[in-house]
């Protein structure tokens, strides 16, 4: 199987993320995608390719135009008025806010422009998260392009994650939203239906958001439940899509403690729907944290769960497009995404 990675990804690299109001030190570190690397290099099934650059076209295909200025000002804006080694939003701009008066207009500082464009407080920016998130999407991009080119099975080793940007935000670790753009990119270019199976532990409200009214993207996600789990706003059983994509959203949200074998038979609903749907590609937004060690999740998942789920996800019988999201627990990562990637390759 082709793997595609690019060290660039390696430059955002923030120390903290403020959680209960506290700078604590992050989870969604660089070592992530150097561990998942080991772990397919020591695999030898795995043939590593550079991206190649694809610009902004594609990434605003999908995103608000303003948001892709935004990032890529943020940092250098930032420096000239401020001495914060890393770029945090205080003030956001709240639904209620200007309730009857019309949108916000984009705020001047760059403080309360980090406040219209970023939804949480995890999400730090310093000088390599630009960089690192155009590197990520160019990654999905390239290995969209070998799917496209006739590969059945490609793995994009994408860092920083993108499934919880929506088109207008960024926020969750995420910048922009590598498996939306690659959806939408092979949609475009195939003329053909194309689905999304996000199985990170957290809901993708930003992939959800993206394809909420549309009817040539199915969106199936299995995730915790938002009464308990971040991003806590979406992932109910309830949306389902609305207009003309009303349909084309399965949220399977699955309770603490959650078993291999209960993880399975939901993964097996998820993949039935997708079988339904069409197309001739997956894009697996494939996160790790549903692990049962994982430091942010609380699901019981053991590793041969994974090799179960890839077999079971390649069985659909499309091509697959798998693009790297979360999971934290560093001394496993690597061996849980070689067994799920093993498994869809049938090894
Ligand atoms: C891509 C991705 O996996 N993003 C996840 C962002 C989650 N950030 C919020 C984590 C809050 C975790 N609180 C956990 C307490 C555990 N004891
Ligand atoms: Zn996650």
């Amino acid at each position: 199987m082709r793997v595609v990675y690019s060290e660039t990804q390696l430059m955002h690299d923030p120390e903290h993320e403020v959680q209960f109001g506290i700078p604590l030190p992050t989870y969604e570190v660089p070592a992530r995608a150097e561990r998942i690397l080991e772990a397919l290099e020591a695999d030898g099934g795995f043939a590593l390719t550079d991206p190649t650059e694809h610009g902004t076209a594609p990434i605003e295909a999908v995103h608000d135009p303003g948001l892709v200025r935004f990032l890529a000002e943020a940092w250098s804006e930032w420096r000239t008025r401020y001495e914060a080694p890393e770029m945090f939003p205080d003030s956001f701009l709240h639904p209620a806010l200007r309730e009857g008066m019309g949108p916000a207009t984009e705020p001047k500082s760059p403080l309360a422009r980090m406040g219209y464009w970023c939804f949480e407080t995890m999400t730090a920016i310093v000088p390599g998260s630009y960089a690192a998130a155009r590197a990520a999407v160019d990654v999905a991009l390239t290995a969209a392009d070998m799917i496209l080119a006739g590969d059945r099975m490609v793995y994009g080793l994408c860092r920083p994650p993108g499934h919880h940007s929506p088109r207008a935000a960024f926020g969750g670790y995420c910048f922009f939203n590598s498996a939306a753009v690659a959806a939408h990119y092979l949609s475009t270019r195939t003329g053909e239906p194309v689905a999304i199976l996000d199985v990170d532990y957290h809901h993708g409200n930003g992939t959800q958001q993206i394809f909420y009214q549309r009817a040539d993207v199915l969106y199936v996600s299995l995730h915790g439940h938002p009464d308990r789990a971040y991003p806590y706003f979406t992932g109910f059983e309830d949306e389902c899509g609305a207009g003309l994509g009303e349909g084309a959203t399965l949220n399977l949200p699955l309770r603490a403690g959650c078993t291999d074998e209960e993880y399975l038979d939901a993964l097996d609903r998820g993949l039935a729907a997708i079988g339904e749907f069409g197309g001739s590609t997956v894009v697996v937004s494939l996160g790790m944290d549903t692990y049962g060690q994982d430091p942010i999740g609380d699901f019981a998942l053991t590793t041969p769960a994974y090799g179960a789920a890839g077999r079971r996800t390649a069985a659909v019988g499309r091509n697959l497009l798998i693009l790297q999201e979360g999971g934290y627990h560093l001394p496993k990562l690597g061996i849980n995404v070689a067994t799920w990637l093993r498994g869809a390759d049938g090894r």
